[in-house]
């Protein structure tokens, strides 16, 4: 018998209940790198800082005979490369973005695939030209359905070898701030976030930001490739063909206050007041209000919000003070946004996608150093 694909590229799978973190799930968590809470306090995540999610391997790509081909359903197919891609109108949104598998690792039975806690989000300023610019300017059929992003990076995933490719339906491709980006924070982008060229969508989760691009095709029907048809659902069983992950739910994350044990990173503080502060975003709905409680979630109080101010894409800042006394705590946020506040108990989904259960963090306040 010949070598399958099947042999080497695994099923999805729920791991069993007393099953710790696989080898394979260190392998992922090793690569793909989530945001150092702290970072939480950059109103703009250094590029080094912000979390990171790559399927297959980072592509290698020369600036100088890289293009960017832009076909199907045009009036004019044609290639731009990235020196005439920088000559383009261009502009800049800040973004929070957010894997859709952030919070996967707290769900039980929990799905087998990069193990992230809750550190999978950072916030950027992305430059490039609006998709909407390249989109009239290639005359794109306004009847069609949706554009296809392909990335140069090439993989197999349960059993389907493929390009890394998503559908983007053509009223989001044309929504304003929907970038084809060249930049991160005012620098070329690095080669682990999609250098020379990759898709923004600002409110929708991480797997929609095409990195490493190299095609956009206008098409007639929505697509049906892998990562929209496959992955990318929440189902609750195999044959459940669920619904597809798109917008960023609501979520709070709270800067771990006073310091940490290096092992167990338990948290330490002392008694007097502790600032608790950190940021909350939702791609789906305004944000409405964020609360924080420190008895494990039985009394809630309302934190202070920056207002959304000229970034609307961006996470808010919040704040609220705590008089810490000696003792054990678990100290938690949560946001509310138009549609809704953040759950307690996660709905639970195969793919573990759109997590937004409320942060807890356990802190322990010792008596006062000198008293
Ligand atoms: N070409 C390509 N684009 C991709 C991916 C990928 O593996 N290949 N990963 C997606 C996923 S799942 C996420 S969460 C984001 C992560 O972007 P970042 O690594 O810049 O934070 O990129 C998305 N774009
Ligand atoms: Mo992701």
């Amino acid at each position: 018998m010949e070598p399958q694909l099947s042999e080497v590229s695994l099923p999805a799978r729920l791991a069993e209940p007393d099953e710790d973190i696989s080898a394979e799930e260190l392998a992922l968590a090793a690569r793909n790198h989530g945001m150092p809470l702290e970072a939480l306090r950059h109103d703009r995540t250094p590029a080094g800082l912000h979390y990171l999610l790559v399927h297959y391997d980072i592509p290698y790509l020369d600036p100088e005979t890289w293009r960017l081909a832009v076909t199907g359903q045009v009036g004019s197919p044609f290639e731009l490369s990235l020196a005439e891609l920088r000559e383009l109108p261009a502009r800049t949104v800040r973004v929070t973005m957010e894997c859709a598998g952030n919070g996967r690792a707290q769900l039980r039975p929990r799905p087998v695939s990069q193990p992230w806690l809750v550190e999978a989000v950072g916030t950027a300023d992305w430059t490039g030209v609006p998709l909407r610019e390249v989109l009239e300017r290639a005359g794109a059929d306004p009847d069609a359905a949706e554009v296809v992003c392909t990335g140069a990076d090439h993989g197999v995933e349960r059993g389907v070898e493929q390009d890394y490719q998503r559908g983007l339906p053509l009223g989001e491709a044309l929504r304003d701030e929907v970038l084809l980006a060249y930049a991160m924070n005012g620098e070329p982008l690095p080669p682990q976030h999609g250098f020379p060229l990759r898709l923004v969508v600002p409110g929708w989760y991480g797997m929609a930001h095409v990195k490493w691009l190299r095609e956009i095709e206008v098409v007639g029907t929505p697509f049906t490739g892998f990562q929209n048809a496959v992955a990318y659902r929440t189902r609750q069983s195999p044959e459940d063909p669920g619904e597809p992950v798109t917008r960023i739910a609501p979520r709070a994350l709270l800067v771990p206050p006073g310091f940490p044990d290096f092992q167990s990173r338990h948290r330490i503080v002392r008694p007097g007041p502790v600032e608790l502060t950190g940021r909350a975003w939702s791609g789906r709905a305004p944000l409405a209000r964020v609360e924080v409680s420190t008895d494990d979630g039985a009394c809630w109080r309302d934190a202070e919000v920056e207002p959304a101010g000229a970034h609307p894409w961006a996470w808010r800042r919040w704040r609220a003070t705590w008089r810490a006394e000696p003792g054990r705590y678990v100290l938690s946020v949560r946001a509310t946004d138009a549609d809704g506040v953040q759950p307690v108990t996660q709905p639970w989904n195969r793919g573990g996608f759109a997590n937004n259960a409320v942060h807890r963090v356990p802190v322990t306040c010792l008596p006062a150093r000198n008293g």
